[in-house]
């Protein structure tokens, strides 16, 4: 048997001597604190057994088991050790994060299918991610994403040891989560009359005529949420503010700047309509992001900034004076007012705000942490700032973009080509940074931008295998990295891929 895993362990050696049969006979016995985790892999190891292995607390030690145990003490948060022998499996860890990432290549190392069993090489696997911020962003704003396709995803995530989901909820052409106290944001705001599908010879905008919507009630949240948790994902919320909200101003025309009716955005791009500043419109979004903070746990709640056109407000004396009010300079100072009141009110209920680059202009709010987006330099210039940053160039990270060469004039357009070669070199820390500041890298993740995604198999051919190579650049250690080797590994790993379901793109040359 080959052993092929991705992302690849830091170490991983055969050892001499007979393997471990397993089959769905085989109990697991996981130690206290480390039984959700033997649940889940039960339930996974079902669909490779048809058959669930029973789960126990304790057994007799020369039962042949899968064992899980949490009492080492130098593997870190998401470390763990993995043995295969003769007598069974162990799953040694700090934490059950690391037992989860355990059980998570443990898969890798069986067939897809095995109603019969399978036996596993003997073998030792020392294994703890180089990043702490391993993630992928979803954007069912633009294109709805049914809750079936969401949980599926973050089993594929959880599979490559991804750790954060970050779910871009709300932009100009979609509002898709519930919000009790503003119940017309999904009423009115979750739906549009219809999308753009191309520009004319003449570049006129072309229309299908097709209502499109759907958003995320709070209980459709709370199982996404619970269902990431089971599988060591966080789920970073994104409320997109001042700019990204023409589906808001839709449902409550006195958001904007004009007071005037307009529509959800049936096109895409960027787009001028704003948040206006007034107390009433900021106490708004805060009682969005307390409804926010009450479903989502994650230590960080997501407030955009990106993309800000501030015509709007130099053209409005209303906003001019406000700008005076507040004593904010002009209108980046007036952007960095918001989210600076965004970040007290968070940072004050024990959350942390992070946001797009854009949030650097006209001065960081104290305690944000960055996504770095318009390539590597606004997260260069947090860190330096001390403010902790996730890297998410478009350069290596824009899964919207193309993998292929030979995509359409239109696709390269929108951005280029961002093969997986390319991503499998995505290196998160700029050389430029002090070994100090480096460490305010929290690591990166992949964004699936959802202007042309309109469906689930879109989805997986953008985001696979780019995710796995990312995965690998996120996890492995450095020096280990080997595109020759990545890509012998995913001749096998796409079929994993495949039978998991998941529509993986590879590069016809593979
Ligand atoms: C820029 S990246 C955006 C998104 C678009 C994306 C398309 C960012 C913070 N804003 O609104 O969907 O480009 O690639």
């Amino acid at each position: 048997m080959t052993i092929a895993l991705v992302p690849q362990p830091v170490f991983c050696q055969r050892r001499e001597g007979p393997g471990c049969r397993v089959d769905a006979s085989i109990p697991i016995v996981a130690e206290a604190g480390t039984r959700p985790e033997a649940e889940v892999l039960a339930n996974q190891l079902r669909r490779v057994f048809g058959r669930r292995p029973v789960v126990l607390n304790e057994a007799a030690p020369e039962l042949v088991a899968i064992r899980f145990s949490c009492d080492e003490n130098d593997l870190g948060d998401e470390g763990y050790r993995l043995t295969v022998h003769a007598n069974g499996i162990t799953i040694r860890s700090e934490r059950p994060a690391g037992v989860f990432h355990g059980t998570q290549t443990l898969l890798q190392l069986l067939p897809q299918t095995a109603p019969g069993g399978a036996e596993i090489p003997a073998l030792e696997i020392e294994d703890r991610p180089r990043f702490s911020w391993r993630g992928a962003m979803l954007d069912p704003a633009r294109h709805f994403i049914p809750m079936d396709e969401v949980l599926r995803f973050i089993d594929v995530m959880a599979r490559h040891h991804l750790n954060r989901l970050h779910l871009h909820l709300t932009d100009d052409q979609g509002w898709r989560i519930a919000i009790r106290r503003y119940p017309l944001l999904t009423e009115v705001g979750a739906w549009r009359r219809e999308t753009l599908n191309s520009i004319g010879p003449n570049g006129e905008r072309r229309y299908d005529g097709v209502p499109h919507g759907g958003f995320y009630s709070q209980d459709d949240i709370r199982r996404i949420v619970a269902w990431a948790a089971e599988r060591h994902v966080t789920v970073i919320p994104e409320i997109d503010l001042p700019g990204h909200m023409q589906a808001a101003i839709a449902a409550y025309p006195w958001l904007g700047n004009d007071g005037k009716p307009c529509e959800v955005l049936p096109h895409w791009g960027v787009n001028p309509h704003i948040l206006n500043a007034e107390e009433r419109t900021l106490r708004f979004c805060e009682d969005v992001l307390i409804e926010v903070m009450e479903l989502f746990p994650s230590p960080w709640i997501h407030v955009g900034g990106d993309e800000a056109v501030k015509q709007e407000w130099t053209a409005s004396p209303r906003i001019q004076e406000r700008i005076r009010e507040l004593g904010a300079h002009d209108e980046h100072g007036l952007q960095s007012h918001i989210i600076t009141r965004m970040d007290t009110f968070l940072t004050a209920r024990g959350r942390r705000l992070i946001g797009w680059d854009e949030i650097l202009d006209g001065g960081l709010a104290p305690n944000a942490t960055v996504m770095s987006w318009r390539g590597f330099a606004g997260g260069i210039a947090a860190a330096r700032q001390g403010h902790p940053v996730v890297m998410t160039p478009t350069s290596h990270t824009y899964f919207d973009y193309p993998q292929r060469e030979d995509a359409t004039p239109e696709q390269i357009a929108a951005g280029g080509v961002i093969p997986l070669e390319r991503v499998y070199a995505f290196e998160p820390v700029p050389e430029d940074l002090s070994p100090a500041e480096a460490t305010l890298v929290l690591g990166g993740q992949g964004q699936l931008w959802a202007e042309g995604i309109p469906d689930g198999a879109t989805l997986d051919r953008q985001a696979w295998p780019r995710l796995c190579a990312l995965a690998e650049a996120l996890w492995s250690p450095r020096a280990q990295r080997d595109w020759n080797d990545f890509k012998r590994r995913m001749v096998i790993h796409r079929q994993r891929l495949t039978a998991l379901g998941v529509h993986c793109w590879m590069p016809p040359e593979n």
